[in-house]
């Protein structure tokens, strides 16, 4: 079904998480009683390539709240437009896993260290539960055509290929958002432990490939613009790259130290280390509704 008959159709059960710094709120519902996920974000202002705006059409109305010598503040109603400008930006997730609305609601974050130990002993068998069809969409992108209609890149090398495509979490118009994802083809990549001196030469040439081919295709934005990195721990474990322009300071919790790893470190460290992320304890932090924070093994050997 298309995506606004599902709306339509969407029971609402619970708010799982609001966040004004985003202007964001998720809602856990359903529809044909499956479980339904929806994030509702207020999208930024697009701004048009010459930078002028137009303020005559950005607002439509205004209404005071309070005045004060010379300051003046008031509610504003804001022209929009679907095509134009959107006011705000839907996601659906159904039918939604119970991995999904634990990782949308609200929760406490701890600040851990994992040590080699504790990977083998816990994070390695957690991530095994993590194949097959949690990651079909990923597959899809890789292997079956979805969404290529907005690849930015595809090369189809099993070793070195990789597609570069709009994440999902952008609108695909706004560049002051610009949010781009890296999917390589080799599978045998599932984070960045198992990056090693091996993987030196297809690091250092993807990330100069996605830089180039970034700002080949929306001039506006230098190479110097972009912030390239991957997380741990990741929500997926099949190797793949966030692309987002240094304007982007936030977008909850994903850009933080602490998830986010630029991939010129991965690089620097392993030249200097081939075996780094093999031998390295690593600091992260990692939200009470994470499978592996329910493991008293895991909780109790990574306390900092
Ligand atoms: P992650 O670090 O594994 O997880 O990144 P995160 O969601 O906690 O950041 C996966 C990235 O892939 C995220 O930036 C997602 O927004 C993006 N993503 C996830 N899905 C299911 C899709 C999808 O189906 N299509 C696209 N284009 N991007 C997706």
């Amino acid at each position: 079904s298309d995506i606004s008959d599902l709306i339509k159709r969407f029971q609402y059960h619970r708010l799982l998480k609001s966040d004004p710094q985003t202007k964001s709120i998720a809602l856990l519902g359903s529809i044909h009683g499956k479980d339904a996920i929806i994030t509702l974000e207020k999208t930024h202002f697009l701004i048009p390539e010459s930078g002028d705006i137009d303020l005559q059409t950005v607002v439509q109305e205004v209404e005071v709240i309070q005045n004060n010598d010379i300051y003046y503040w008031s509610k504003a109603k804001l022209n929009q437009s679907l095509s134009q400008f959107p006011g705000g930006k839907l996601n659906l997730i159904y039918p939604a896993t119970e991995i999904h609305i634990k990782k949308y609601g609200v929760q406490k974050y701890h600040y851990i260290k994992e040590s080699p130990e504790v990977y083998n002993q816990y994070v390695v068998p957690y991530i095994n539960t993590m194949k097959g069809d949690r990651i079909k969409w990923v597959y899809n992108i890789l292997f079956e055509g979805k969404e290529s209609e907005s690849f930015i890149h595809h090369d189809k090398d099993p070793l070195n290929g990789f597609v570069l495509l709009p994440d999902m979490k952008w609108d695909g118009m706004n560049l002051d958002a610009l949010y781009l994802c890296c999917i390589v083809n080799r599978k045998d990549i599932l984070s960045v432990r198992d990056l090693n001196g091996s993987h030196l030469e297809f690091l250092t040439r993807l990330q100069s490939q996605l830089r180039t081919i970034t700002c080949e295709h929306y001039p506006g934005i230098d190479k110097d613009e972009l912030r390239i990195f991957i997380h741990y721990q990741p929500s997926y474990y099949h190797f793949h790259i966030h692309v987002v322009t240094t304007k982007h300071s936030g977008l909850g919790d994903g850009i933080n130290i602490g998830k986010a790893i630029l991939l010129d470190d991965i690089i620097e460290n392993i030249k200097l280390m081939s075996d780094y992320y093999h031998k390295r304890t690593l600091g992260y932090v990692i939200g009470e509704n994470h499978d592996l924070w329910k493991l008293e093994g895991f909780k109790n050997q990574t306390k900092p």
